[in-house]
């Protein structure tokens, strides 16, 4: 049986996506089991303090998941889990995989509002987290949330619980009992959607579908168990964690090398001591990457055989500059956590690789561009991205009259992404219908952040819309009309950092006017305040 409230594909594509050979009846559990018994002593995950191989993995994973089963925790139940770039993420994940119990990622950044949301939503029986990251403390995080989420039966610390009362990971340790696990068709975890309402949508993923998508990857991307993949973004992303990513290259049998920060001071390093062959960045982060390794780097990139980029559009600028700085080949992606998954090939010629994004992993992953109205345009012209396939979800978890607007009726999902298709069949993102800033890769529900404004009794609308930025691609700007007396622009920007939400939805500008612009039928005319930013404000500082 599997989790309530998650949509299925109906029988007659389930059957078509099994015939097909691409749902091959095989699970997280049984993939790590497999891997262990053909290459115990191989190492799977290395992170800052150590190198596990894949019998280590494999053996701490029945053991945690046995711990877990003994505090309680049972298949179908659901646990936050918001843990960073480190080997206990992957232990974690096998242990909940092999109990049938379903994570729900959240990113390190999420603060009070985004986790103790995901608890409550999700009816969490537990929470997973770390000490300290990024020098934030997140067992205060955690002692938040267990007061504000009186359903929550456990919290769990990956490192030192320190005197928060938490239980230590560590402890979490029991003789396995060889549990039957979940089935192929069950969900196995829960992906967050980059979202554009006033609440992030949970993404189901099961094991059939989730696995073919990394397994179609890596024929794409080439990994094999020589493969070296470096995680420098945060590993509950979508991106790396399948598109290949970890999951996909731990599945080749190869090696996953976390790195906890990205900055190239510690991935340049990482790249030379492991011999990465490949990693994965967005824009702004392999900007970095090539502006410190242009302006010289005493490390050896060069067993860094494909970079790939993606997660926001990456400048043509910034496309041709890989090869000649890095040595390494440009892959970008352009995928989503729902579902379909777009590479540029390997083989591409150089003008295909960067100027588009690519193409479908699958041969069954439909893909339609459509005008307003649902019809299709004709190739070359601009619309609406709708797919649909056998990896691509049919519905949110639990968000039944948001899936009857998410989704056509025949099942199509609308990505609110506006592109065109080439004549040679390679996407090219053009712009985006949905209601979100996409801030270097990281997104932003202009909803969400608009709730938060209003909340605050000086504000009597908000508006949050995109500016566009050098470095980041987009940034996001709050357009307040003020109850009376317009408070300080920083005033409002502490306010809503201080209702406990991610760093990166804060508003990086803040603007008073007087009324909003409209469009014809009375809504908010969000476009004429990108371009009434883009025009007049952009050149002048933010007052972040
Ligand atoms: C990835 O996943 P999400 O769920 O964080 O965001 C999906 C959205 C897309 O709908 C699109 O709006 C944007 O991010 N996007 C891109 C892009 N890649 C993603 N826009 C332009 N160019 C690209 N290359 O971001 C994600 C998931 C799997 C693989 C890669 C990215």
């Amino acid at each position: 049986m599997t989790l309530p409230g998650c949509p299925t594909w109906p029988e007659e594509f389930a059957r078509r996506y099994r015939e097909a050979g691409y749902w091959r009846g095989y699970t997280f559990g049984r993939m790590l089991r497999d891997r262990a018994a053909e290459h115990p002593d191989r190492v799977a995950v290395v992170d800052a303090d150590r190198r596990i191989t894949y019998a280590d993995l494999d053996a701490r994973a029945d053991r945690l998941a046995a711990g877990l089963r003994e505090l309680g925790i049972g298949a179908r139940d659901r646990v936050v889990v918001q843990l960073p770039n480190i080997a206990e993420f992957f232990e974690v994940c096998f242990a909940l995989f092999r109990l049938g119990a379903v994570p729900v990622f959240a990113l390190p950044s999420h603060r009070l509002t985004e986790v103790s949301y995901f608890c409550e939503f999700s009816e969490a029986a537990a929470y997973i987290t770390v000490d300290v990251e990024a020098g934030f403390d997140h067992r205060r995080l955690a002692a938040e949330v267990s007061a504000k989420v009186p359903g929550l039966r456990h919290v769990i610390i990956a490192g030192d619980p320190g005197d928060s009362g938490f239980r230590a990971l560590s402890d979490v340790d029991a003789e396995p009992a060889g549990d039957a696990g979940p089935a192929p068709s069950d969900v196995a975890f829960l992906q967050l959607s980059g979202g554009s309402t006033g609440v992030p949508k949970l993404i189901p993923r099961t094991h059939d579908d989730y696995i073919y998508s990394f397994r179609a990857s890596n024929e794409i991307c080439g990994v094999t168990a020589d493969t070296v993949y470096l995680a420098a973004l945060p590993v509950a992303h979508n991106f790396p964690m399948s598109s290949p990513g970890t999951f996909g290259v731990l599945h080749a049998g190869g090696r996953v090398v976390l790195a906890r920060r990205p900055s190239p001071d510690e991935v340049f390093p990482l790249i030379e001591r492991e011999r990465v062959t490949l990693t994965a960045a967005v824009p702004p982060l392999a900007l970095v990457w090539l502006d410190a390794a242009a302006g010289g780097t005493e490390h050896d990139l060069s067993s860094l055989e494909v970079l790939q980029v993606g997660g926001a559009k990456c400048s043509e600028e910034v496309a041709r500059r890989v090869r000649p700085v890095l040595g390494a080949t440009l892959q970008q992606v352009f995928g989503m956590a729902e579902g379909l998954v777009n590479y540029t090939r390997l083989d591409d010629p150089e003008e295909v690789v960067v100027t588009t994004q690519g193409r479908p992993i699958s041969p069954d992953d439909e893909v339609l561009v459509v005008d307003d109205e649902d019809n299709p345009v004709p190739v070359g012209r601009t619309g609406h991205l709708l797919t649909r396939g056998p990896y691509t979800i049919r519905g949110y978890y639990r968000a039944e009259e948001h899936n009857s607007r998410a989704f056509t009726p025949d099942g199509f999902y609308r990505t609110g992404d506006v592109v065109r298709l080439t004549e040679d069949g390679n996407l090219v993102v053009e712009g985006r219908a949905k209601d979100q800033i996409n801030r270097g890769g990281e997104k932003i529900a202009a909803e969400e952040v608009e709730n938060h404004l209003l909340a605050h009794p000086a504000v009597h609308d908000a508006a949050v819309v995109s500016m566009p930025d050098d470095y980041l691609g987009e940034r996001s700007c709050a357009f307040v009309v003020p109850r009376g007396q317009p408070p300080k622009a920083r005033e409002l920007i502490r306010f809503v950092r201080a209702r406990g939400l991610a760093g990166y939805k804060v508003p990086d500008r803040v603007e008073f006017v007087e009324r909003f612009p409209q469009t014809g039928v009375g809504k908010i005319s969000k476009r004429e305040l990108r371009e009434l930013i883009a025009r007049e404000l952009v050149p002048e500082l933010g007052n972040k």
